[in-house]
């Protein structure tokens, strides 16, 4: 018996908050790359989002919300394991033949909600590597280790982004509508013989890459990494967030009568941004925003799922994002030429990759009917590294000693029942600078990174070889330097970092 199974047998014995009988769904919408300022109860300008501003409207939308990091696999690794990624290598954005990057003894949200006898499942994007070993996967048989390892019941997802090979679903291990006749071969070394290059063959392409991108093509669309054969189990771009929402609904009808949880993490709005034809124009910023509405629309159908099934009241939805905005991200999409007024980040300085705010603090809204009173907004700092041990509360799920280290129980702020902020946060941008977050200050460890980003995002990232400090009260947008005038808060700031650090050890 694991870890794991030892603790299942306990968890079910401990009083939780509520009965078994009672224990709400929980749902877990997260979208990607979704900016603080990118919906329209977030102030977005020329994107309306009514199914999003609905649920806000019947529960919590938090303003000073975390991702554990600017960039996606280390977010989804924090919250899916409560722990911190920048304390484990091998964490960084990973490519597509990324081998499984949670460990299988690792403890995960799945085995929290599995132990108490939920249903687990995990739809949408993946993005924390699949198998034993990288680059040895065999596509086209049962991958030898996934997502049930990590106590997920059922998966139907993309192994890692939609600008990235394999581009095919993997459902229980295996791909998705598998086609006999055209295996699967993918590589992130060399390019198959006989396979059109995007580099070489630009007028293949109906969405041109502005930077990168330019290995396989599939569905006329560069990708990251080279990939062959695949045929009809190649994913339609424009078809993913419908993919995605008819397998969510599935589960969620086939599980009504029993708790379940469910991480349904959405493609959009990820680069390429392709969204069906039925959400183009429906926005004034072309394809980045169009693929917010059809973000919108996926959240609609679910809501609407739970409504006709009666099962809306007694589920906990939490929407959130993996990291902060980017606008350029790879695609000639004119996203930048049509933002407008629209300011993706609402604001804060610095977007997806950054050690700014812009990177990491991200829109956050929670609503349980049931349970919850219907507030509006809340300013408690929080981050998406608490979600571990504030469900365990709610549930009475337990965790495993030496489990989710990082994760704090914060379930009353959550659920409007008393606010209580973190004492601080920490956030990692994309070349693993560290910053400390608290509710007044956020520090930002020196680095000797480039101050914009190298490879094509016009982005700050918010790198200096010396330490900074921003009184973020005043200073939202992180202009003023102040920390030569406040030595002593530079100082506990170092001793915070020192100090979590050590505990990686
Ligand atoms: C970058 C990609 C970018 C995006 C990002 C990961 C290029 C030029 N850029 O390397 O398009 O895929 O990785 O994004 O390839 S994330 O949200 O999944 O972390
Ligand atoms: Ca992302």
């Amino acid at each position: 018996m694991d870890r794991k199974t030892i603790f299942c047998g306990i968890s079910l014995l401990l009083p939780g908050l509520l009965k078994a009988q009672e224990r709400p769904n929980v749902l877990i919408i997260y979208a990607d790359d979704l900016g603080y300022g990118d919906l329209a109860c977030y102030g977005a300008r020329g994107v309306e989002t009514p199914n999003v501003d609905r649920l806000a409207s019947e529960g919590l939308l938090f303003t000073n919300a975390h991702a554990p990091a600017a960039t996606s696999t280390p977010s989804r690794y924090g919250l899916l394991t409560g722990m911190y990624a920048w304390r484990r290598a091998g964490t960084d954005v990973a490519p597509g033949d990324a081998a499984m990057i949670i460990k299988d003894e690792q403890f995960t949200l799945a085995d929290l909600f599995k132990n108490v006898g939920y249903k687990t499942a995990a739809i949408g994007k993946w993005h924390l590597g699949l198998g034993e070993e990288r680059g040895k996967q065999d596509w086209n048989h049962k991958l030898n280790k996934g997502l049930k390892d990590l106590g997920f019941d059922y998966h139907y997802i993309m192994a890692a982004t939609a600008d990235r090979v394999p581009c095919v679903f993997i459902e229980q291990d295996t791909v998705a509508n598998y086609d006999k006749s055209a295996p699967i071969e993918v590589s992130y070394k060399k390019a198959f013989e006989g396979e059109a290059l995007a580099k070489d063959h630009p007028e293949l392409l109906q969405l041109k890459s502005s930077h990168g991108h330019n290995m396989a093509i599939v569905n006329g669309i560069g990708r990251i990494g080279y990939m062959k054969g695949g045929g009809k189990a190649l994913w339609k771009d424009e078809n993913i967030a419908d993919s995605i929402t008819v397998k969510a609904i599935n589960f969620i009808k086939e599980n009504q009568a029993n708790p379940f949880f469910m991480y349904f993490a959405t493609n959009d709005v990820h680069v390429p941004r392709f969204p069906h034809p039925r959400f183009r124009g429906k926005s004034s910023m072309g394809l980045r925003s169009d693929a917010i509405v059809q973000f919108d629309w996926c959240v609609g159908e679910l809501l609407k799922t739970l409504e006709d099934l009666g099962i809306r009241d007694n589920t906990l939805v939490i929407l959130s994002s993996d990291n902060g905005p980017v606008i350029d991200d790879g695609y000639d999409d004119n996203a930048e030429a049509l933002l407008g007024e629209h300011k993706p980040s609402g604001g804060l300085r610095g977007f997806k990759y950054s050690a700014f705010e812009g990177g990491t603090r991200i829109p956050l809204i929670i609503s349980w009917p049931k349970s919850m009173r219907k507030i509006a907004k809340s300013d408690v700092l929080i981050s998406q590294i608490d979600m571990m041990a504030s469900l365990s509360k709610l549930i009475g799920s337990k965790i495993p000693k030496g489990e989710a280290i990082d994760s704090e129980d914060n379930l009353n702020s959550l659920l409007a029942r008393g606010e209580r902020s973190r004492e601080y946060v920490i956030e990692q941008a994309a070349n693993k600078t560290l910053s400390v977050r608290t509710k007044e200050w956020k520090y930002i460890e020196a680095s000797d990174g480039a101050p914009m980003i190298t490879w094509g995002p016009k982005i700050e990232t918010g790198y200096l070889p010396k330490p900074q400090l921003y009184k973020l009260s005043e200073d939202m947008e992180e202009r003023n330097n102040v920390a030569e005038l406040y030595p002593e808060i530079v100082k506990a700031m170092q001793e915070i970092l020192i100090r979590e650090r050590a505990k990686s050890n």
